[in-house]
């Protein structure tokens, strides 16, 4: 049972003038797509991967099968973590807990985007939850994902490989992540926060 690719949760010119639609024909046409015919590739070649759930083979796997199946994940997890009514701060007990963990909405901002910017070549930004519902900005390199860790759920993320970014705003990761701001899904990081 091959995977599929998701479609996207909006238009591919929905995120503009943010993000355009040919980063996004791109970024889910060709790279997001690229990883699910990868794995699939993979599980086809392999009956010890075959019957796995996604999470599953994040959780059970290593090298190209992992990068694969934890790119597939993260993406759909990225698509979601925007939206073209996104935006915005976030209300009720996720600014609350921005408020306990960071300070202020506008220093978790800040942390935010120091390490999004600091993420050293491709990789992802993430805010997530503890167990004791502080929250936490977390980075992975390349496909890395916290959605496997038993101790942190994840919330939002921010893809920082150059391919969510460079038609739009070339090398200058900061304006990319300045706008993805503008996009940001709070009903979907809420979600996420209240079924942790
Ligand atoms: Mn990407």
């Amino acid at each position: 049972m091959a995977f599929a690719v998701p479609a996207l949760p909006y238009a591919h010119n929905a995120l503009e003038p943010h993000i355009s639609a040919e980063t996004l024909q791109f970024h889910h046409g060709k790279h997001h797509a690229g990883y699910v015919g990868k794995l699939n590739a993979a599980i086809e070649a392999d009956k010890a991967l075959q019957g796995k759930s996604l999470e599953e083979l994040v959780a059970s796997t290593q090298g190209g099968v992992f990068n694969n199946a934890a790119q597939v994940w993260n993406h759909s997890f990225y698509w979601d973590s925007m939206s073209p009514k996104g935006g915005g701060a976030p209300t009720g007990d996720l600014a609350k807990a921005i408020d306990a963990s960071f300070g202020s909405f506008a220093a978790f901002q800040d942390k935010f985007n120091t390490a999004a910017g600091g993420q050293f070549g491709s990789g992802w930004a993430w805010l997530v939850a503890k167990a004791d519902g502080s929250l936490d900005i977390v980075t992975t390199g390349n496909a890395d994902t916290p959605a496997t860790r038993s101790d942190v759920t994840p919330l939002l993320t921010c893809d920082v490989w150059e391919h969510a970014y460079y038609v739009d705003y070339r090398n200058d990761r900061a304006a990319y992540v300045k706008a993805w701001w503008s996009l940001v899904n709070w009903d979907f990081a809420q979600a996420n926060y209240s079924k942790r």
